[in-house]
């Protein structure tokens, strides 16, 4: 029986920073009917999709920092986002800040859900890559303190949901191979991925010209290198006067981008995805069991980085992250 999931990339333009959660529910709810109404049973939204992208700033106060901060969900914003999904039977991905008390302990982490069409929360995952920086750095146009505000999550797991083996990963993560890979190692048919990513990288200005094709460099090549459907969805647009990129878009097995958005608001791209197209990539090209090589891959987890350049000369992490742009 063929496999099909339609999925809708529901693309958010910016949200203020005075904006409400209530206000920005009803957003998330109006791309949901879109996607109903274009047939759909899955939505995946931008990370962090209920507030603006509050990593920008340098706050000190904790109880302003908290406001940006889930503590149950769903909760009493988020109930109606839940309660359409039931209603229509459309499930969602929604990437949101996350505070957890595990063990007497607070932790804050950057974290998407999978709701089912059900309106059940069926998977978690909390974001790995948590690029930026953990001291105020003034030197930037802006800040990007996620090094700060969060910790790292434990891994990427994959789930049984939408009729295939779905993970999620966030932002950062995309542009990382060990991402798709890890999952990809689970069987993974479905990565759902939101992001923030600003067009200015202060730390290196040389890239933003390239920001557009290293978002879609890397989901193609997840997509690819591990048979494996891949949905990217951004909050795009001019946000508290930040230019964050959009080029949305869903990416086949093959590699190639089967729909894409083309504005920088809110918007919905469509696919209709055969997961069972995920198999000739997976029992040919990239069949891993039949030709990965685990034994030469030793380093990837025994080292965490390089410690020379190619000239020899050390590549320097402080100058980069922490202190002024070199
Ligand atoms: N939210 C992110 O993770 N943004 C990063 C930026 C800082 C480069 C990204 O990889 O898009």
């Amino acid at each position: 029986m063929a496999r099909f999931v339609n999925v809708a990339a529901g693309q958010l333009g910016p949200i203020a920073r005075n904006e409400t959660r209530t206000e920005v529910v009803a957003r998330l709810q109006a791309l949901m009917r879109r996607a109903h109404a274009m047939g759909c049973h899955l939505i995946v939204y931008p990370e962090l999709a209920l507030t603006t992208f509050f990593p920008r700033w340098y706050i000190e106060d904790q109880v302003e920092i908290d406001r940006y901060f889930e503590r149950e969900m769903p909760g009493p914003e988020t109930r109606l986002l839940f309660e359409l999904s039931k209603q229509l039977g459309v499930g969602f991905c929604l990437g949101y800040a996350e505070l957890a008390v595990e063990d007497g302990r607070t932790h804050r982490y950057n974290t998407s859900i999978l709701v089912d069409r059900d309106g059940t929360i069926v998977a978690r995952y909390r974001k790995v890559h948590l690029p930026g920086h953990a001291e105020h750095e003034p030197w930037r146009r802006f800040q990007h303190l996620e090094k700060r505000y969060f910790e790292p999550g434990p891994g990427f797991g994959v789930a049984n949901a939408f009729g295939g083996v779905v993970g999620m990963a966030i932002c950062n993560d995309r542009r990382w191979p060990e991402t798709y890979r890890v999952m990809g190692l689970q069987g993974v048919e479905m990565v759902l991925i939101g992001y923030n990513t600003p067009v200015h990288n202060p730390p290196a200005p040389e890239h933003d010209d390239l920001s557009l094709f290293h978002n879609q460099l890397v989901m193609q090549a997840g997509a690819y290198q591990n048979g494996t459907w891949v949905v990217g969805v951004a909050k795009a647009g001019i946000e508290e006067g930040v230019d964050q990129i959009g080029g949305s878009c869903i990416v086949a097995p093959s590699g190639e981008i089967v729909a894409s958005c083309t504005t920088k608001g809110d918007e919905i791209a469509v696919a209709s995805c055969d997961l069972d197209l995920c198999n000739s990539y997976k029992r040919t090209t990239f069949n891993f069991d039949v030709h990965r090589q685990p034994h030469a891959y030793d380093l990837i987890v025994e080292r965490k980085g390089s410690s020379l350049m190619a000239d020899g000369s050390p590549v320097s992490t402080t100058t980069i992250n922490q202190g002024a742009r070199p």
